[in-house]
């Protein structure tokens, strides 16, 4: 069975409870995201118990070290941050993390409604005018007491396990308010994105500020480039992300379905963790304590790598590339996330 049936395999057992009838072919009742602001307020509560779902099951992955199901979630992220991450499958990845993400919170802990977004550029300037940040949602900033610690909302004291080289030790989520960095997904970073032609540079772009916006504009734990989906707010801000990927696929659909390219091996630096650079904790991680140098990460460091990318062993990422879930859900290729409508993520934003 290849992997593209078993994804379906799975969805269609799992959605017996789900308005969503799915069979082996098709999407055929494509399910909506929308805007935080837009979900009803039962979704939004139905939502965030979801969320803790997760948070207080058990793991089942089998992962040493993890406790939670919540940590099994952040799992395919921890172990990967080196390949996903300044390289072609960046967009990619992350779309189907979400996905995993969702089947998760449907088929485990029952949830129903729409998918959520972060609608950044609605928030510039205004990102606490909104009850996301709100006592009975995800709690706003962490303390001011040097620990970043966030104490309120329904993920007060949530505890972390994985540290950036997927070492474990118990550690609180953490915030810290940098509001302002959420004008780099400004109109006119998202204008220079979209005026892109080819995904080989326009991956880049989305991976430079409307990406870094929603990260560094929550900081702590969702500004550590391997740990960020310790943060359940990292899902929304992601979803914003893979929105503005799927409009500018939508500029011109039939080339961009298979349109795909960017390096597999990041540029030096680029990496979240590497021993050369980029986030290696981003301030409050780093204080508490990350390692700056990720041994535990698949991939991203050098040719041998890149055989079972399925890229021919080569530097280019193409549609054939294996995109890995940690076995939360199946292997499936990059040619399979493509069409947001496709029958694996099976969504459309609104
Ligand atoms: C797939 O689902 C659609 C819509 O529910 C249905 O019309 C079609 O017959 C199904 N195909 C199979 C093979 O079950
Ligand atoms: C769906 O795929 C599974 C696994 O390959 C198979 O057992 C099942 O018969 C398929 N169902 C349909 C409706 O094709
Ligand atoms: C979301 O809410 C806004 C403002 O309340 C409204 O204009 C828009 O139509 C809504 N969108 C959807 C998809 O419901
Ligand atoms: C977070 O901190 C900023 C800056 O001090 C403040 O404006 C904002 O209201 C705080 N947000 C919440 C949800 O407490
Ligand atoms: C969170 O921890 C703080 C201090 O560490 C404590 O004062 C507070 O009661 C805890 N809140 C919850 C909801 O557990
Ligand atoms: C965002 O705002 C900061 C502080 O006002 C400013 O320095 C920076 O240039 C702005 N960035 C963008 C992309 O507009
Ligand atoms: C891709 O777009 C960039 C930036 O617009 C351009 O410089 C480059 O030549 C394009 N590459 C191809 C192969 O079209
Ligand atoms: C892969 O591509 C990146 C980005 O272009 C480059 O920095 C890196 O050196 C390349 N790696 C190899 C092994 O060719
Ligand atoms: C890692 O983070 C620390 C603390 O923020 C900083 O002082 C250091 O320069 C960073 N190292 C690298 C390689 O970025
Ligand atoms: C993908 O793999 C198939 C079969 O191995 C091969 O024919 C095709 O050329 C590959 N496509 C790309 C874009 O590498
Ligand atoms: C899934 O992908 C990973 C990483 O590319 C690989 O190590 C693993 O063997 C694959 N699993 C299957 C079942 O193909
Ligand atoms: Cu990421």
């Amino acid at each position: 069975m290849s992997s593209f049936k078993l994804v379906h395999a799975l969805l269609v057992a799992a959605s017996v409870r789900l308005a969503v009838a799915q069979n082996n072919s098709s999407c055929t009742e494509i399910r909506a995201r929308v805007s935080w602001t837009n979900l009803t307020s039962d979704e939004k509560t139905a939502y965030i118990n979801a969320d803790l779902c997760l948070i207080n099951a058990p793991a089942k992955l089998g992962v040493e070290g993890a406790v939670t199901r919540w940590d099994d979630i952040q799992w395919p992220h921890v172990v990967q941050a080196a390949s996903v991450h300044g390289v072609g499958a960046f967009l990619p990845f992350h779309r189907y993390y979400l996905t995993a993400h969702e089947h998760l919170m449907r088929t485990e802990c029952g949830y129903t409604g729409r998918m959520p977004y972060w609608d950044e550029f609605a928030a510039i300037g205004r990102m606490y005018d909104t009850d996301m940040f709100d006592d009975q949602y995800f709690g706003g900033n962490g303390t001011d007491d040097g620990t970043y610690q966030v104490i309120d909302g329904q993920f007060a004291n949530l505890t972390l396990r994985w540290l950036g080289d997927g070492s474990v030790k118990d550690h609180y989520l953490t915030r810290i308010n940098d509001e302002g960095a959420l004008n780099q997904t400004d109109q006119e970073n998202i204008d220079k994105c979209n005026a892109i032609t080819n995904y080989t540079s326009a991956w880049e772009c989305w991976s430079g500020g409307p990406h870094s916006a929603g990260h560094q504009a929550i900081s702590g734990i969702m500004g550590d480039g391997t740990l960020s989906p310790g943060d359940p707010l990292f899902y929304l801000h992601h979803s914003y992300l893979d929105k503005l990927w799927w409009e500018w696929q939508k500029l011109d659909l039939p080339n961009r379905l298979l349109d795909m390219g960017g390096p597999n091996i990041p540029e030096a630096g680029s990496q979240p963790g590497g021993p050369s650079g980029g986030s290696n904790g981003t301030g409050v991680a780093s204080a508490r304590g990350v390692p700056e140098n990720p041994s535990g990460h698949l991939g991203g460091t050098g040719p041998e790598f890149t055989d079972y990318f399925g890229d021919n062993g080569g530097n280019v990422t193409t549609l054939n590339h294996t995109i890995y879930m940690a076995n939360i859900l199946p292997n499936v290729t990059i040619a399979q996330l493509m069409d947001l409508n496709g029958p694996v993520i099976c969504s459309e934003y609104y």
